[in-house]
C-alpha cells in the first residue's frame, strides 16, 4: 500500500470535513452529550473497522473521542485511511 503524497493528502482533506493533518496522521476530535453517546459511536466505528480490516489509534475521555488514522504497515497515510475517515463521517457528520 503506497503512502499518499502531501498533495494527495491536501486534496483528500477537502472532502473530509472535520479531519486535519496532525503530526503525519489524519486526526479528528469529536464531542458527545455523554459517555453513552461517545461509546455508542465508538462501537459503530469498531464494527466498520473490522469490515475494512483497518483500525484507528484513538482515545476516549468521558464524552470526547480523538481519532488518529494512519496505515501502520506503510508508515503513513494511505487511501485506506481516507476510506475509513469518509466512512466515519457517514456515521457522524461534523
Ligand atoms: N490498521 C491500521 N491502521 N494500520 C495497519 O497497518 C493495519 C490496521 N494493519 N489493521 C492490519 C490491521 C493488519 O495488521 C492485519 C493483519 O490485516
Amino acid at each position: 500500500m503506497q503512502r499518499a503524497s502531501d498533495a494527495e493528502i491536501a486534496t483528500a482533506l477537502q472532502t473530509l470535513p472535520g479531519w486535519k493533518l496532525e503530526s503525519g496522521v489524519l486526526a479528528r476530535a469529536l464531542q458527545f452529550a455523554d459517555f453513552r453517546a461517545a461509546f455508542g459511536f465508538m462501537t459503530q466505528v469498531a464494527l466498520l473497522c473490522e469490515k475494512q480490516d483497518h483500525h484507528p489509534d484513538w482515545t476516549n475521555v468521558y464524552n470526547r473521542v480523538e481519532i488518529r488514522l494512519s496505515t501502520h504497515d506503510a508508515g503513513g497515510i494511505t487511501r485506506r485511511d481516507f476510506k475509513l475517515a469518509q466512512a466515519i463521517n457517514e456515521i457522524n457528520k461534523p
